[in-house]
């Protein structure tokens, strides 16, 4: 082994030790399967086993699509706006590490907290008519017999609204949003696709964690 990799491999360890104490779900091996694979995802060499950028939006979509098979462009905004949670247009390591423990390994309550914030496409803490609109006729395979497709999305809107607004304002708070999944939990994913399937959870896993310490 080069001078080199053995560095990047101390770094990376005391890395993973950081994270795993910061980030839920997944121990200080699983964190350091995560930080090897997040830069192979750069692509790019890391300075001394410092990551010195991270995943800008193209690539995190990339990723998503490719390894989750998440393909709606509404949804990929909102995921990208979801783990970038500086809001600085990047997806560091550690945002991209607690988005995944979330996709991967989330309680419902931390699933429920993303699923909201994907949908909240404007970020102003309320999923609205507008948004559920938006979000649902994205998502709805469309009838080519219908005459209006819209009219079908807006009665859905309307339907989803009436089960899921407990506080009758015409729009869905986060405390709406948590009240009715938790009630009904496919409601979780009511506005489209946000999480990946049990399928790809296994198959990124199996890669990650298993094929990674074999090497
Ligand atoms: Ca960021
Ligand atoms: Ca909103």
């Amino acid at each position: 082994m080069s001078k080199m990799s053995a560095m990047n491999r101390k770094v990376i360890q005391t890395l993973a030790e950081t994270i795993s104490k910061q980030v839920e779900h997944f121990n200080k091996t699983e964190a350091e399967c995560l930080i090897r694979e997040f830069n192979l995802l750069l692509g790019e060499p890391t300075n001394n086993g410092r990551t010195v950028q991270g995943l800008d939006r193209a690539r995190f979509r990339s990723i998503l699509h490719h390894t989750f098979d998440l393909t709606d462009d509404i949804i990929m905004d909102g995921a990208f706006r979801a783990f970038d949670k500086d809001n600085d247009g990047i997806v560091s390591l550690k945002e991209w590490i607690e988005g995944l423990s979330v996709l991967l390994r989330g309680t419902l309550n931390e699933k429920i907290k993303y699923c909201f914030h994907v949908y909240d496409l404007n970020g102003d803490g309320f999923i609205t008519r507008e948004e559920m609109f938006r979000l649902l006729k994205n998502s709805l395979v469309r009838q080519p017999t219908e005459e209006d497709p819209d009219e079908g999305v807006k009665d859905l809107v309307e339907i989803t609204l009436k089960k899921m607004d407990h506080d009758h304002d015409g729009k869905l708070s986060f405390d709406d949003f948590e009240k009715a999944v938790r009630e009904e939990n496919l409601l979780l994913e009511a506005f489209g696709t946000c999480l990946p399937d049990s399928t790809s959870v296994e198959a990124f896993e199996q890669y990650v964690f298993q094929e990674q310490l074999e090497q």
